[in-house]
Order: C-alpha cells, then sequence, then structure tokens
C-alpha cells in the first residue's frame, strides 16, 4: 500500500505543475481571470453565484490538469477500469470536497480572503445536485470517492437528470414537494462532450435475415432514437493525483428537427418530438426503494447503460483493442438491477454488432458483470410487464429468451426432475401476468452478486435467492457498505478532524481511517474528553443555529440531541420513534417525571411523493412536535423537531451534533444502512435493532457501548409466523395504550381522530414492521439511554469509543474488498516515472 502523502517527493511533471498552479498567486490571477472571461464580470459588480463559478472554474482547472495525467496514465497501461453503473449518485456539494483532496483549501481561502471573499460562505451556499434518493445513490458517491482515492481506474457511469429528487417543504406539517432546478445557475463541475455522443434505439422490432455470406442475422428496427451525450465531473482522490471520472449522460433529439414532419408543415409536431427525446432524462424517480413499472423509467435504465456501454467500447477501441478483450479491459459492478438490462445489451452488441458467437460472448458477459443487491423488500424488486418490455426492447426480450432458454436447460440438468425449482428460477415470471425478473437477469449475467452486510447476505442465499445460492453457491459473497471519511468526518466535522490530528500526531487516519483507533487511549484521559465535549458542543450550537433558521424552533444544545435521518419508510419505523416520543410526554403529563433527561428528538427525511403512509408519518411527527413543543409544563424536557428537505448537506450538519443515533428498522428489512455509520464514526451512540449493518457497528464498539432492543431479525420471522396478534400486545401494555390513544383520539389533531387512523389502524391490526412487538424493549432501552447521558464523563468516553472503534466502515476498506475479490483490478498509481 501506498504511504499517506506519497505525493511529496514523487510524482514527477506531472505533479509539480499542479503544485504550482496552486500557489497563491497563481490562484488568485486564474480566479480573477475566470470572473472576468467566463463570467464577464469584474469584481466590482460579480454577484455571488459569479464569484462562486469563478471560484469553481478555477478548482476544477486543477482537477482536469490531473485528470488529464490520469487519463493517459490509464491508457499507456491498459489496466482494467472499473465502470460503477449506476441509476444515482448523489455526491453532494464539490467545493469544499474537492478543495481537500486537492489540498488546497487554505491557499485559497487565503488569496480570497485578500479580495474580501469569503471562502467559508461559498461552501456553505453551494447548491448540491440530487441525482439520487438516498442509501443507494449516497453509497455510490462514496465509493466514487473510495476508488480515486485509492487509486483504482474508474468510471461512474450513470444519468444526469435535469430534476434531482425534489425539494421538501413542510406547510402545514405536511411535506409539499418542489422541483429541484439544480442547473438553474449553472453546474461548473461538469464538462460537456457532444463528441462523444451515442445513439439509442428505442421501441419497434426486430427483423431476422441472412446476410450476403449466409449467416443468420438480426436486425433491430427502432421506433425511435434518441441521442445520449455525457457530462464529466472529474473525480478527485484525497491528496494523491488520480482523478476519475463520473460520466453522466443527458438525452436529446437525433436531429433538431424531424425534417419529415417539418416539411409537412407540422412544426411544433416535429418540436414536439425533440422535446419527448429530451424528456427521458429530466427526471429522477424519487421512490425509495419501491419500485414504478413505468415506460419512462425502463427508458432511462436502457439509455443510460447503452450509453455506457458504447462509451466503454469506444475507449477499448481508442486502446486499439478488440472487443474480445472487454472483461479485461472493464469490470462493471451494477448497482442493483436498474442497469441490469447491461447484460443483454453486452450480448446484443456483441453478437448482433460484432458477430461474436453466443457461447464467446456469453463466456465475456458473465466475466464482465457483478451485481450488488441492495434491498429485501419485495416492492422494491424490479420486474417488468413482458408486453411493457417487448414494445421498448424487443431485441433485448430476444436474447434474454435465449439467455433463459440455456440457463433452465442447465439447471433442469442440475437439479434433476424439480421442475418446481426451474419455475423459479426463470428470467420470465410466469405465475400470473408475465414479468421480466430483472434481480434473475442481474444473477445469471453475473460472475459475482453480492449483499451490503453480513446479514444481509445471508438473508439473499437463504430467502430471497435462494435457488440461485444452491445453483451457484460459489457467487454469492458480501461486502460490507462504507462511507468516505473525508466528506463525513474532515469536511463535516472539521472540530473532530483537528482533535484527531492531535491525538495521533499525523493525518495518516484521513486516508487510512482504521488507523482512528488510536483515539482509544485517550479514551480515560479527562483533558481529551474535555475537548473532545468541547468540539460536540460546538457542533450541537451550530445545528440548534440552523434549526431556529429553519424552523423557528429554539432547542437546547445542552439537551441530548437524539436524532432520527433517512428516508421515510414504515419498515425504517420513524413511528416507533413517535411512540416513544409520546410515551415520555404522557409520563410528563401523568407522573411528575422529573428525572427526565432533556432531550431534542430530530427528524429529518423526505417521503416518495405516491407514498401516503409514509407523508402521513412526517404529518404525525410534526403534529406531535407542535402540541409537545408549546406545552408550557413540558419546558425543556421535551423538543421535536423536523428539519426539512434532509440532503447530503444538511447531513454534514446534522451527524456531528449528534449524540444518539436511531436505527430502528425491523431486523431484517434494513440490509445495511450507512447513515449508522456516519452516526458512529462522528461519535454518536446508537440505539438500534439487530438488523444490516447495525450489528456489525455494534459488534466492533463492543455491546456495552451501544444501545440494542428489539427481536433479531429470526425471532421476529418466527413470532411472524407463528401468528402475531398486535391488538394484544396494545391491550396489555398500558403505556403503549396510552400512547397509541392519544394518537387516534385526536390529541395531535385538533381533535380530528380520523386523521391520523390509517397509522394506528394498521398498527393495531396487521403491524407489518411489528412496531408494537419491539415497543417495550425500545422504550426500555430509552430509559438506559437516560441513565447513561446523566454521567457525561462517562457518556463521552462511549462516544469516542463509537469513533475509535468505527475502523471497519470507511468505503475504503469495501472497496479494497470489491477490488479484490469482485473487480480483480489494483491500484495504478502516479509512481512518477514517465510522467
Ligand atoms: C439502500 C438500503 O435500504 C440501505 O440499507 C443500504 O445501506 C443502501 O441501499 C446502500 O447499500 N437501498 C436503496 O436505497 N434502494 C434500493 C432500491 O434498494
Amino acid at each position: 500500500t501506498l504511504e499517506p502523502g506519497h505525493l511529496r517527493g514523487q510524482g514527477g511533471v506531472a505533479e509539480d505543475d499542479v503544485r504550482t498552479a496552486c500557489e497563491p498567486e497563481a490562484l488568485k490571477r486564474a480566479f480573477l481571470d475566470h470572473l472576468l472571461y467566463t463570467q464577464g464580470k469584474t469584481l466590482e459588480i460579480a454577484s455571488h453565484n459569479d464569484i462562486y463559478l469563478a471560484v469553481a472554474y478555477t478548482v476544477r482547472d486543477r482537477l482536469l490538469r490531473r485528470w488529464s495525467h490520469t487519463s493517459s496514465r490509464h491508457k499507456r497501461h491498459g489496466t482494467r477500469t472499473v465502470a460503477y453503473l449506476s441509476a444515482e449518485f448523489l455526491i453532494g456539494p464539490s467545493l469544499g470536497n474537492n478543495l481537500l483532496n486537492l489540498d488546497i483549501t487554505d491557499a485559497l481561502r487565503e488569496t480570497l480572503a485578500r479580495l474580501g471573499i469569503d471562502l467559508d460562505e461559498l461552501v456553505r451556499r453551494e447548491v448540491e445536485p440530487g441525482l439520487g434518493n438516498g442509501g443507494l445513490g449516497r453509497l455510490a458517491a462514496c465509493f466514487m470517492d473510495s476508488l480515486a482515492t485509492g487509486e483504482i481506474p474508474a468510471i461512474g457511469y450513470g444519468i444526469y437528470y435535469e430534476y434531482g429528487i425534489f425539494f421538501q417543504t413542510v406547510v402545514d406539517g405536511w411535506q409539499v414537494e418542489n422541483t429541484d432546478k439544480w442547473l438553474r445557475f449553472g453546474n461548473p463541475w461538469a464538462i460537456h462532450h457532444p463528441e462523444w455522443g451515442v445513439e439509442v434505439k428505442l421501441g419497434g422490432y426486430t427483423e431476422h435475415y441472412t446476410d450476403d455470406v449466409g449467416r443468420f442475422r438480426v436486425r433491430w428496427v427502432p421506433e425511435k432514437t434518441v441521442w445520449g451525450t455525457p457530462f464529466d465531473t472529474p473525480v478527485a482522490g484525497y491528496k494523491v493525483s488520480t482523478v476519475n471520472t463520473l460520466r453522466l449522460w443527458r438525452a436529446e433529439a437525433t436531429e433538431e428537427f424531424d425534417f419529415s414532419v417539418f416539411n409537412r408543415g407540422d412544426y411544433l409536431g416535429a418540436v414536439n418530438k425533440k422535446v419527448t427525446s429530451e424528456n427521458l432524462t429530466k427526471v429522477l424517480y424519487p421512490n425509495d426503494e419501491s419500485h414504478q413499472g413505468k415506460e419512462l423509467r425502463l427508458e432511462q435504465q436502457y439509455f443510460f447503460v447503452a450509453c455506457a456501454l458504447r462509451d466503454m467500447l469506444r475507449i477499448l477501441e481508442h486502446r486499439g483493442l478488440p472487443v474480445t478483450e472487454f472483461p479485461r479491459a472493464f469490470a462493471v459492478q451494477l448497482n442493483d438491477t436498474h442497469p441490469a438490462i447491461g447484460v443483454a445489451e453486452l450480448m446484443r452488441l456483441l453478437i448482433d454488432e460484432y458477430l461474436v458467437p453466443w457461447e464467446q460472448a456469453w463466456e465475456a458477459t458473465r466475466a464482465t458483470f457483478a451485481y450488488t443487491n441492495h434491498t429485501l423488500l419485495p416492492e422494491a424488486l424490479e420486474r417488468w410487464p413482458l408486453e411493457l418490455f417487448k414494445s421498448v426492447l424487443p431485441r433485448h426480450l430476444e436474447i434474454i429468451y435465449e439467455i433463459n432458454r440455456r440457463f433452465l436447460n442447465e439447471a433442469r440438468i442440475r437439479f434433476f426432475g424439480d421442475e418446481s425449482r426451474v419455475f423459479r428460477l426463470s428470467l420470465i415470471d410466469e405465475s400470473g401476468e408475465r414479468y421480466v425478473r430483472m434481480a434473475h437477469l442481474a444473477c445469471v449475467g453475473s460472475h459475482a452478486i453480492n449483499g451490503v452486510a453480513e446479514l444481509h447476505s445471508t438473508l439473499i442465499k437463504e430467502q430471497l435467492l435462494p435457488d440461485f445460492y444452491a445453483m451457484w453457491p460459489e457467487k454469492f459473497d458480501s461486502v460490507t457498505n462504507g462511507v468516505t471519511p473525508r466528506r463525513w468526518v474532515v469536511l463535516s466535522n472539521p472540530g473532530l478532524a483537528a482533535l484527531a490530528t492531535e491525538a495521533l500526531g499525523d493525518e495518516h487516519w484521513i486516508r487510512d481511517w482504521p488507523r482512528i483507533a488510536g483515539l482509544e487511549k485517550h479514551a480515560d484521559d479527562a483533558a481529551f474528553i474535555e475537548r473532545w465535549q468541547r468540539v460536540k458542543h460546538t457542533n450541537k450550537r451550530s445545528l440548534a443555529a440552523l434549526i431556529r433558521d429553519e424552523t423557528g424552533v429554539v432547542v437546547n444544545p445542552d439537551s441530548l440531541f437524539d436524532v432520527l435521518v433517512k428516508r421515510i419508510h414504515e419498515y425504517k419505523r420513524q413511528h416507533l420513534a413517535v411512540l416513544h416520543i409520546v410515551t415520555r410526554y404522557h409520563r410528563l403529563k401523568t407522573q411528575r417525571a422529573t428525572d427526565m433527561v432533556p432531550r431534542t428528538f430530530i427528524f429529518g427525511g423526505k417521503a416518495a411523493p405516491g407514498y401516503v403512509r409514509a407523508k402521513l408519518m412526517i404529518k404525525l411527527i410534526t403534529a406531535v412536535a407542535d402540541v409537545v413543543n408549546s406545552d408550557p409544563e413540558v419546558r425543556d424536557l421535551l423538543k421535536v423537531v423536523f428539519l426539512p428537505n434532509f440532503s447530503v448537506s444538511k447531513g454534514q450538519c446534522i451527524y456531528p451534533a449528534a449524540e444518539l443515533s436511531e436505527q430502528i428498522s425491523l431486523a431484517g428489512k434494513e440490509a445495511s444502512g450507512t447513515g449508522n455509520m456516519k452516526f458512529a464514526m462522528n461519535g454518536a451512540l446508537t440505539i438500534g435493532t439487530m438488523d444490516g449493518a447495525n450489528i456489525e457497528i455494534c459488534q466492533e464498539v463492543g455491546a456495552e457501548n451501544f444501545f440494542a432492543f428489539g427481536m433479531s431479525a429470526d425471532e421476529a420471522q418466527r413470532l411472524l409466523r407463528s401468528g402475531y396478534y398486535p391488538r394484544d400486545l396494545y391491550r396489555d401494555d398500558a403505556e403503549l395504550r396510552a400512547a397509541i390513544d392519544l394518537i387516534r383520539g385526536g390529541f395531535f389533531s385538533r381533535g380530528d381522530a380520523g386523521l391520523f387512523e390509517p397509522l394506528t389502524n394498521d398498527l393495531l391490526n396487521e403491524d407489518r414492521y411489528m412496531l408494537l412487538a419491539d415497543y417495550a424493549s425500545y422504550v426500555e432501552c430509552q430509559d438506559r439511554v437516560d441513565a447513561a447521558y446523566r454521567d457525561a464523563r462517562q457518556w463521552s468516553r462511549m462516544a469516542v469509543l463509537n469513533c475509535a472503534r468505527s475502523g471497519r466502515f470507511s468505503s475504503d476498506r469495501s472497496i479494497a474488498e470489491y477490488a479484490r475479490r469482485m473487480w480483480h483490478t489494483s491500484a495504478l498509481p502516479d509512481t512518477g516515472h514517465g510522467g
């Protein structure tokens, strides 16, 4: 492995070049030049946005110097490149991150300060691209950071949505969605490359024919074609010379006007066709873990995958390699099934366009792809109605049939006489209306299949894909998720970063996160603990200020900051947290519960616009907040806030200020979770179920430093099988009954007893996510949290241990595992020899 800071003294000409460009005078010159020549402004009349853009271009120039050296190095060495295919990349704001990775924050801050410009304000006010929903998209962004930092050649392929995830406001307690026009003021980080445009076919039919030399061929006659062009965003590694590429595709009309229509005099019709093509990449589907069988979504998926594979073929050709070298040149990772159509598309390209024989094409395809599953929820599993699929991708359906025919023959031999298993394995679901099963296509077409935490990977093998596991046990693997400590500690929590560097004696922990273990020996040092507490308190004060600005609620920075931020979903059980808050409130009103620890409950997260129940959960949180916060009897003991529009930027303010991390999904439902890792790294203690990566966090930090509650995945399933009667739990638990009755009696809805009925009735009658079964254990565990928090010194000690023992949860570790076990790639660092 590389020594941290290996750039110094090595790196050769390229690095000298970059370093000179990063000196204060050069930075100043570049900034003023961009202001004048790119923005057309002088400092006197420049707007905030002009200044931001000129700064961003100045930084991008420096990235591009390294980027050009990186790409020529990759070309020269011809090593295997990782192509990370993902419908979402939730990268967050770029400026601060790029400055950090280029190591020019201080130089630029000083340079700009002399011009009267506050760099930190530019960083704070930067708008972020919301090109993802939640965990899956953010994971892709953390992986891009770790790939670059690990100097692994990689390209992220995805979609350049014009509208990202909606902007959430809360009106009268309800979520309201607003469009996210993130490109309105320009995106300085990406470079458009129309010259690398790709034509993508859609719809139509196929023709089977014999060519002049007597070969059997298939021609796809599309109904329409769209033009895809890439926007490249440079992705710099932390203090290394590697700069990789995030390549996102935008759809355009193939021709400005359809002249045949135009000539008929239908001008508007011609323009309309252009608009329709451009609709393809207009908007990100705002569903997290629920599949919507919409034609446009299938087109989006195929569009970006087709562009990506074409682009890889272009690179291959540019490197002078034959198409059969594809798997040696690229390792393609499928981030869930959204890009799984890539399996059929690569087959189509190889057999139809390059005339590679089926067997050879299939071998190359399987060697190329690997598939990561991110969820066990049945409603998230993608399957496309056969007729819809056929109308969009007629040739791919034929190819899928052929893949399936060969695969099922193999299965029949392997599972002799077991036709029901063959039926279950099929790529086509024929149990009712017929569907194409994308997870099955991904499994058959990949050489590796992995889950994202140990429990999740086990459940994939035992419950989600047991027949595939029986067929190919060797394909199944597990890679626990991770998050990048650059963004989630260094950028978000500068106080903690400074403390860590001082305590550890150097900055090596930033690229080698397990070294954070060195903090452990300071856990009993009173002076260190005091400083740790000061950092946390400063972060809590900043968050309190943000909460006041955004919601008007004044919270006490000396109260326990108890945080639940993530997408709103029933399986994540935000309403369980509400039941606990209502229980506390009820105790306050009915007993003189004076020994209660003052707490601020902070919620954040978006609900899918069509997910009525999740939106009602937001209303429930805000309704409880309104009552509790305005009850004078409650005083400072209980505050509830819902911070609108949870995003990467918001997360950067929230995780560092949190003391208690709520990870309360029903065991067996959360594949991994990654927020849980961000909290632990920033020294929050977790209250959590034995679900996803919580289990591994608990193992690492030690059960004595973790508040575990609730049923295990096994216990939950057994209870469900033996008959689960939530109403009995309600009947037998007075506190639970009181909490539910307050809600359904209309106490939090000005007497409107009907408002929350969809939620409370469900809890009493079905309770799919078994809140009532875990309620008592959760509340009891929260009482233990209170007791622990009363000893501030001991609490901080546990917090330090959580951070110090989070070494496993860096995405650098995840990427190292993928690289070794799935991709068979290694780092290609700049040695400084040969430029
Ligand atoms: C999420 C999982 O819910 C979360 O547990 C995991 O940490 C994350 O992926 C990254 O692996 N899944 C999604 O966001 N969406 C889908 C479709 O699975």
